[in-house]
C-alpha cells in the first residue's frame, strides 16, 4: 500500500527552535477527513504531515494532500480580485481593489434584489468541506438575501436519500472496526485511490484471515488488491443485491430473529426477491452465475460481514433504489449485531452539527425561494422563463465538474448573466466570471469539519498568513452583507464564533479541540444491535411507507439505467467516469507533479472494444454520443471489461486535449430517489482519430 508516510513536502532544514507545528485538518471533499501538522518557519510553511496522534490518520496522508504546500505555494494562485475586462470567455481580467469589487458586486446584487431575489442563485460544493468556508456565512447572507435555494445533490443525494429510507440517515458502523470483519465487500468504491485510510482497515482485516470482495465494473486498483473481483455492468447492483437476498433465502442465511424483531416489510420483499434467480441476476449484471451463487454463499455464513458501500455505484438512474436494496443485506443476516458488522456509506448523519444556529434558515423570514438543482445547472442557466440573473459560485467548478458540458458553458456564458466566482484558482470556470475573488486556503483560515468516513470533529487553524489579497469565504459574505446593509448581529461573528457555534459543547469540547486537533463523538460501538434505526418506525425499513406516501414503490427494485450497456446500437459502450487516483473531483489538477502522474486524460478500453475499432494503446480516440464529444488517450487496459469504457477524472477543460472534459458526454438526467446526477448512466461510441 502506498500510504506516503509523514512525507516531507519541501526539502527545506527545519530549524525546531524558531519553527511552530499548527494542527489541521484537511478540507477535501474525502471521507477520510486528515488531521494534519504544519511546520511553519517565519511565516512560511515548510512542512505538512499527517498527525501520527489522530487514530484515523495515523500519521499518513495521501498523494495529494502531501503535496498541499505545493498547491498553496503555486505560482498560480490568485492573489487579487479581478474584474472581467474583455468578452465573457476571452480570459481577460484586469485586477481591482478589494472595494472597488465588493462595492459593485453589492449593488449589482442589490439591484436585482429588488427586482426579484431568486434571480440571484449561489452556487457551492464541497470545494472545502469546512463547515465555516463551506457552510456559514454564506448561507446567512443568501438566506437574508432571498435568493434561489440550491439543491446540492451533485455527490451524494441518490445513495445518502435512498439510505435515509431504509436505515433511517447517513449512519452504519464504525469505520475502525471493519479491521475485525472476516467478509469485507467493497462495493462502489476503490478506497485505494478515495478513501485510503478505510482500506488500512480492510488490510489489517485481511491480514486477520478475511475475505476483500470489490463490486466494480472497473477492475481498480483496490479490485487488484482484493481476493475477488465482481465486474458487473455499470448501475446493476440493485439486481445483485436481489440475486444475494434471493440466495439467502433459499438457503435458510437468514437471521429470523434479527428480521422479526428489528425489521419492517419481510414478507413483501421476501416475495420480491423470489423473483431474482442467479441465472437472472448474472444475465442482468454481464457476470458469470457462479459469481452470485459464491457471494450470496460468503455472505450468508461468514461472521462479522461488513459492506463499504461507496457513492460509485449510486451515479445511475437508479442509484437510490440500488442503495436501498443494499442496505437490506445486513439486516437479513443479523450483521449488525456484532461491531464488526453491517454497512458504511457515509457516516456524517452521527454528527450532531447545529445547522440552524451556523446557518441560519430563520433569516428567510417565512419566504420559500424556489429551488435548483446543481446537477442541472445547464438546463437552469438556459430557462428563460424565470431566468437566473447572477450567480455566485464558490468551493466548486461547475463548469468541469457537472454533466452535459456543453449546456454548463453555454449556460455561463450568458451574456447578461453575472457571474461571481471564489476561487484560489482560475479555473474553468472563473474564467467565465465577471468578477474573480481570491479565497484563502486552508492553511490560511479557520474552520470546523465532520466527516463522511469516521466520526472525529476535527479543528483547523490557519498556519500561514493569506497569500496576497486572499480573503476566505466568510470573510468576503460578511463584508458584502455590510455593504447590502444586512445589519443582524449574526453578519459580525468571526471565524473562530463560528466554529464554537457548530457544535454544542456538551457534544464536542472545544477546549480539546484546540488542543488536540481532533475530538471522538460518543457513540455505541454495534448502533443497531437491537434496532433502534432512526427510521419512523425504529426498524430497518425494507418497506418504506414515508416512499408509498409519495406514490412510489415503498419497496426496493432494480431500476435499470436510462442508457443501459447494449441498448444503443448507435453507442454501444457504456462509459463511466470515476476519479482519478491523484486528483479530487477537478482540485489537483492544474498541480504540476500530480498531473505529472496522471499524464494526460485517458480512457480505459478492453482490447475486445479496441480491436474492432482499430484503437491501439496510446491512440487519441474520439468518445462521441448525441450530447457531444471529447478527445483524449485510449489505454486498452484489462481495467476495463468488456462493453464498459473508463473515463478517469474530471479534468481541467482547458489542459485537455481539446477544451473539453469527460463531462461533455454525461447527462442532465437524474436518479430515481434524491434528485443525483446519473454520471456513470451513459453510452458512447469511439473511434481512433489521426493524432
Ligand atoms: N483520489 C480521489 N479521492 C476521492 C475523490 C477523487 O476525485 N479522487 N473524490 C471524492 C468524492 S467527491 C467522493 S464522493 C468520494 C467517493 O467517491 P466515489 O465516486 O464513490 O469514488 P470511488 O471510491 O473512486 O468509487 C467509485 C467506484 O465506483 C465504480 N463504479 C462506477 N459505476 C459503478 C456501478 O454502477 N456499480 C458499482 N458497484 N461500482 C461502480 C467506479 O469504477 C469506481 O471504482 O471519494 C472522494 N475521494
Ligand atoms: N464525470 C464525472 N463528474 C463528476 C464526478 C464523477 O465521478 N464523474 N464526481 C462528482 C462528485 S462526487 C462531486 S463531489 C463533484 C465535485 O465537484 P466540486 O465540488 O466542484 O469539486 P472540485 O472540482 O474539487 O472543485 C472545488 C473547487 O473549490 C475550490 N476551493 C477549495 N477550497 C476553497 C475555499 O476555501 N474557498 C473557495 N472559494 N474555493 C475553494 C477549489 O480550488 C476547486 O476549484 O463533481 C462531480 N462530477
Ligand atoms: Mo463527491
Amino acid at each position: 500500500m502506498s500510504l506516503v508516510a509523514s512525507e516531507v513536502e519541501v526539502e527545506a532544514a527545519v530549524d525546531p527552535a524558531a519553527s511552530k507545528r499548527v494542527l489541521g485538518a484537511c478540507p477535501h471533499d474525502c471521507p477520510d477527513t486528515c488531521s494534519f501538522v504544519t511546520t511553519v518557519q517565519e511565516g512560511v510553511a515548510v512542512k505538512l504531515q499527517g498527525n501520527p496522534e489522530h487514530r484515523h490518520t495515523a500519521g499518513a496522508l495521501c498523494t495529494k494532500v502531501s503535496r498541499y504546500i505545493e498547491r498553496n505555494d503555486h505560482p498560480e494562485r490568485l492573489v487579487q480580485p479581478l474584474r472581467r475586462s474583455g468578452p465573457k470567455g476571452s480570459g481577460r481580467f484586469e485586477p481591482v481593489s478589494w472595494d472597488v469589487a465588493l462595492d459593485d458586486i453589492a449593488a449589482r446584487l442589490g439591484a436585482l434584489q429588488r427586482e426579484d431575489p431568486e434571480s440571484i442563485l449561489p452556487y457551492s460544493y464541497a470545494g472545502t468541506m469546512g463547515l465555516v468556508q463551506g457552510e456559514s456565512m454564506d448561507r446567512r447572507f443568501f438566506h437574508k438575501l432571498g435568493a434561489s435555494l440550491l439543491d446540492r445533490t451533485i455527490c451524494s443525494s441518490a445513495g445518502g436519500e435512498g439510505l435515509g429510507y431504509t436505515l433511517g440517515g447517513k449512519v452504519g458502523m464504525r469505520v475502525e472496526f471493519f479491521a475485525e470483519a472476516k467478509l469485507i465487500l467493497i462495493w462502489g468504491s476503490n478506497s485505494i485511490g478515495s478513501n485510503l485510510h478505510f482500506w488500512r482497515h480492510a488490510l489489517a482485516a485481511r491480514r486477520a484471515g478475511a475475505r476483500l470482495v470489490c463490486i466494480d465494473p472497473r477492475k481498480s486498483e483496490t479490485a487488484d488488491k482484493c481476493d475477488e473481483h465482481i465486474a458487473l455492468l455499470p448501475g446493476t447492483d440493485g439486481a445483485l443485491a436481489f440475486g444475494l437476498m434471493h440466495q439467502l433465502i433459499v438457503n435458510d442465511w437468514l437471521d429470523h430473529d434479527y428480521i422479526a424483531r428489528y425489521t419492517l416489510g419481510w414478507e413483501a420483499l421476501r416475495e420480491r426477491a423470489l423473483q431474482w434467480p442467479p441465472a437472472r441476476v448474472a444475465a442482468v449484471c454481464g457476470i458469470p452465475e457462479q459469481q452470485v451463487i459464491d457471494l450470496a454463499r460468503a455472505y450468508g455464513t461468514t461472521r462479522p460481514a461488513a459492506i463499504r458501500l461507496n457513492y460509485g455505484m449510486q451515479r445511475v438512474r437508479g442509484g437510490g433504489n440500488a442503495t436501498r436494496a443494499v442496505a437490506c443485506l445486513p439486516a437479513l443476516v443479523g450483521a449488525w449485531r456484532q461491531r464488526a458488522g453491517g454497512l458504511l456509506m457515509s457516516s456524517s448523519g452521527q454528527f450532531p452539527v447545529r445547522r440552524a444556529a451556523v446557518q441560519r434558515p430563520d433569516l428567510l423570514a417565512g419566504r420559500l425561494p424556489r429551488t435548483i438543482n446543481m446537477s442541472a445547472i445547464g438546463d437552469a442557466l438556459l430557462d428563460r422563463v424565470r431566468p437566473v440573473k447572477a450567480v455566485v459560485v464558490y468551493n466548486s467548478n461547475p463548469v468541469a465538474v457537472a454533466p452535459d458540458s456543453a449546456k454548463v458553458v453555454a449556460g455561463f456564458e450568458r451574456e447578461d448573466l453575472f457571474t461571481v466566482v471564489l476561487e484560489q484558482f482560475q479555473t474553468d470556470t472563473a474564467d467565465l466570471a465577471d468578477y474573480v475573488l481570491p479565497a484563502t486556503t486552508q492553511l490560511e483560515h479557520w474552520d470546523i469539519h465532520a466527516s463522511y468516513g469516521h466520526t472525529d470533529v476535527l479543528l483547523n487553524r490557519p498556519a500561514v498568513a493569506p497569500r496576497g489579497e486572499a480573503h476566505s469565504n466568510s470573510w468576503i459574505f460578511r463584508e458584502l452583507a455590510r455593504r447590502m446593509g444586512f445589519d443582524e448581529p449574526c453578519f459580525s461573528d468571526d471565524d473562530e464564533t463560528l466554529c464554537r457555534t457548530a457544535f454544542a459543547p456538551e457534544a464536542v469540547d472545544f477546549d480539546e479541540l484546540l488542543a488536540k486537533g481532533f475530538a471522538t463523538l460518543k457513540l455505541p460501538e454495534a448502533p443497531y444491535a437491537e434496532g433502534n434505526f432512526p427510521t419512523p418506525s425504529g426498524l430497518c425499513e425494507f418497506f418504506s411507507a414515508r416512499l408509498a406516501a409519495q406514490g412510489v414503490d415503498g419497496l426496493p427494485d432494480h431500476v435499470p439505467n436510462y442508457e443501459p450497456a447494449g441498448s444503443s446500437t448507435d453507442f454501444p459502450l457504456a462509459m463511466i467516469s470515476p476519479p482519478a487516483r491523484n486528483f479530487l473531483n477537478s482540485s489537483f489538477v492544474n498541480v504540476r507533479s500530480l498531473r505529472a502522474i496522471e499524464v494526460e486524460p485517458l480512457l480505459e478500453i478492453h482490447a475486445e472494444d479496441a480491436a474492432p475499432r482499430g484503437i491501439v494503446d496510446g491512440a487519441t480516440v474520439r468518445i462521441f454520443n448525441q450530447r457531444g464529444e471529447y478527445r483524449c488517450r485510449a489505454e486498452v487496459s484489462p481495467r476495463a471489461r468488456p462493453g464498459v469504457v473508463n473515463g478517469l477524472g474530471i479534468w481541467w477543460r482547458k489542459l485537455g486535449i481539446d477544451g473539453t472534459n469527460v463531462n461533455q458526454l454525461t447527462s442532465q438526467r437524474l436518479t430515481d430517489i434524491g434528485r443525483g446526477p446519473t454520471f456513470y448512466d451513459c453510452l458512447v461510441e469511439v473511434e481512433a482519430v489521426a493524432s
